[in-house]
C-alpha cells in the first residue's frame, strides 16, 4: 500500500515537473513577441476506444496545430500503456501527440476539466 502511494506521489511530481517546463518553454518566445508557438500544443479529444494490450487508444479529435491535422477520428499510438490507465471511453480529454518513429503518439493526455 505504501508502496503504491509513494509511486502514485512520484507521478504526480514528475507530470507537475513537466508542466512547469513546459510553461517556461512557452514563456520564452512570447516575451520576445513571437506569436506562433505550434510545438507542444493541447489538442481536445474524446475517448472512442482503448486498447491496451497493443497501446492504443481511438480519438474523435479537434484539429492538431503541430502535426497540421484536421480534426477526425482516428487510432494513436500511446508513448506509455500506464497512459491509457487514466482514461476511459467517453471520456473528454486534452492530449499532446507527436511524430515518432513513423508514426503518431500520445506523448500526454489527461481528462479534460
Ligand atoms: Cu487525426
Amino acid at each position: 500500500m505504501n508502496f503504491k502511494s509513494t509511486r502514485t506521489g512520484l507521478s504526480i511530481l514528475a507530470a507537475s515537473g513537466f508542466f512547469a517546463l513546459a510553461h517556461a518553454q512557452t514563456a520564452a518566445p512570447a516575451a520576445s513577441g513571437a506569436m506562433q508557438m505550434s510545438a507542444g500544443t493541447m489538442t481536445d479529444g474524446e475517448v472512442r476506444k482503448i486498447d491496451k494490450e497493443n497501446k492504443k487508444i481511438t480519438l474523435k479529435h479537434g484539429e492538431i496545430k503541430n502535426l497540421e491535422m484536421p480534426g477526425m477520428t482516428m487510432v494513436f499510438q500511446v508513448r506509455d500503456a500506464a497512459m491509457l490507465d487514466m482514461v476511459k471511453t467517453g471520456d473528454k480529454v486534452t492530449f499532446k501527440a507527436e511524430k515518432a518513429g513513423g508514426g503518431i503518439v500520445v506523448t500526454e493526455i489527461q481528462v479534460a476539466k
